[in-house]
């Protein structure tokens, strides 16, 4: 498919969302590389798990096939114990273009008892679970067009098997929530979240890699060589106990609020994707009865008014309050009082930013805010838009309508950059950004609630 039948669905009337579909179109069209999306050319030229599966929600709106194919070539990397692996490397690029690369995770030979593809090679880390949620938006874009080409049929079982994965191997908690077993799976990478049990890591020294991220990005915006060291110690660990979750050592092992909303909304979707199949949806609902309820048992802080990380060496909540805390309210049947509370943190002094509406990742009052660096204060754009989607799903419509005309505004400004720091709007991080583009395509095509799954199992699912 070329590029301009891109940009041949019905497109917003009004010029400035027009300047801006074209805008978004015009990134995503760039970072495709032939099957898939990368996040950026230049800071991560591979592709990336949950990334892809917020590209494919907005490459919807552009090419439902392009969508389709973003998502499946993803699900073709899948291990044959169910994960879905973080990264999937690009063969034609040399090993310098991105670090960790393949020499480092060895999946095909470190990971081949654990089922890891032999063709292609990928990290033996996970990412959050968007991606039956994902699936389910494409094929709601062109129901006609995804039963004629037995989409859902084909990524069911895999979808099916990801959070078996999930929900069986990486319970290490044993209080059915999943586990994240290294800063990079939750997606937020130096989040002061995992600051304490960080400090349990004795870093891997800094002559023993090259980071290439430096090569591209401000050392301002990015981690630390002292994060790095650590984050390159776990992910050694973990490949050298061949990717096997019984096995590994799992130094740093946390329950991540976000990380598990995200599951029991794809529990959701995939429920509401096995129905339109003909098939029972009943497990899929009551697993994400079942993960809400843990939710709330687990994370939910009601003095601070968000959930909360729980660290699994010590048993105990991480007292930092960070946005992973906050995108929960994604979860439809959560208590009365618990939406409240979240929209009053929301709204409060610790996530209302100066310049942006778009959420700062990490309290703005917190110990370790810093409004440039990663992970650790800068607004996201996929943050926003779980968020705002979260909103929307509780009737909260005013705060969306806000939120979503701000995402658009700084997305369109910024250059579709990676994230913005929150005291003053400013861009930050790589430009060209693919999930910034996808997301902005899917609030312009979609300012109501019209595509939740959650909708569908609205009786099924409350808990
Ligand atoms: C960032 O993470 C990668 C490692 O996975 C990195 O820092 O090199 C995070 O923002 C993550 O959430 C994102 O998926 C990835 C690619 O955009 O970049």
């Amino acid at each position: 498919m070329n590029s301009p039948d891109l940009l041949d669905r019905p497109a917003p009337a009004a010029p400035a969302d027009l300047t801006l579909r074209r805008g978004a179109a015009r990134v995503l069209i760039d970072n495709w590389t032939g099957a898939s999306t990368v996040p950026s050319r230049t800071l991560y030229p591979h592709q990336w798990s949950w990334d892809s599966a917020f590209v494919a929600i907005g490459l919807r709106h552009l090419s439902v096939r392009r969508a389709q194919r973003e998502l499946e070539s993803l699900l073709a990397a899948q291990w044959a114990d169910g994960r879905v692996p973080h990264i999937v490397f690009n063969p034609a690029l040399p090993h310098g273009a991105y670090f960790p690369s393949p020499d480092f995770w060895r999946s095909s030979t470190a990971g081949r008892a654990a089922g890891a593809p032999s063709a292609t090679e990928t990290s033996g880390i996970v990412q959050p679970p968007v991606h039956a949620l994902a699936a389910w938006l494409v094929h709601r874009a062109d129901p006609d067009e995804s039963r004629r080409r037995g989409f859902l049929a084909r990524v069911r079982p895999r979808l099916a098997a990801w959070h078996d994965y999930l929900l069986d191997r990486r319970d290490l908690g044993g209080g059915g929530l999943a586990a994240v077993v290294h800063p990079w799976e939750p997606g937020m990478d130096n989040s002061p979240c995992w600051d304490r049990a960080l400090q349990r890591i004795e870093p891997s020294p800094p002559d023993t890699f090259r980071r290439a991220d430096l090569d591209h990005g401000h050392p301002a915006d990015r981690p630390t060589d002292l994060d790095y060291g650590r984050y390159v110690r776990l992910a050694t660990e973990y490949r050298d106990a061949g990717y096997d979750d019984r096995a590994a050592p799992h130094r740093f092992a946390v329950e991540d609020p976000s990380f598990n909303a995200l599951l029991a909304v794809s529990e959701l979707a995939l429920a509401a994707l096995s129905r339109e199949l003909g098939l029972p949806g009943e497990r899929h609902t009551e697993r994400a009865s079942a993960l809400t309820r843990a939710l709330v048992d687990r994370l939910w802080d009601a003095e601070a008014g968000l959930f909360r990380v729980r660290d699994l060496h010590t048993g105990a909540h991480v007292d930092e309050a960070s946005v992973s805390g906050l995108v929960p309210l994604l979860v439809p049947h959560l208590p009365a009082d618990v939406v409240r509370s979240l929209h009053a943190t929301l709204t409060g002094a610790r996530f209302s930013a100066p310049a942006t509406r778009l959420v700062p990742s990490y309290d703005l009052t917190g110990r370790a805010f810093d409004p440039t660096r990663y992970w650790r204060g800068p607004a996201w754009f996929n943050t926003a838009w779980l968020i705002e989607r979260g909103l929307r799903t509780h009737g909260l419509t005013r705060d969306a309508d806000v939120l979503r005309a701000d995402f658009l505004a700084r997305a369109g400004r910024s250059g579709f950059a990676e994230y913005v720091d929150p005291a003053t709007g400013a861009a930050r991080g790589t430009r060209h950004f693919s999930w910034t583009a996808a997301l902005a395509l899917d609030l312009l095509a979609t300012a109501g609630p019209a595509d939740h799954p959650e909708r569908h199992d609205a009786t099924e699912a409350r808990t």
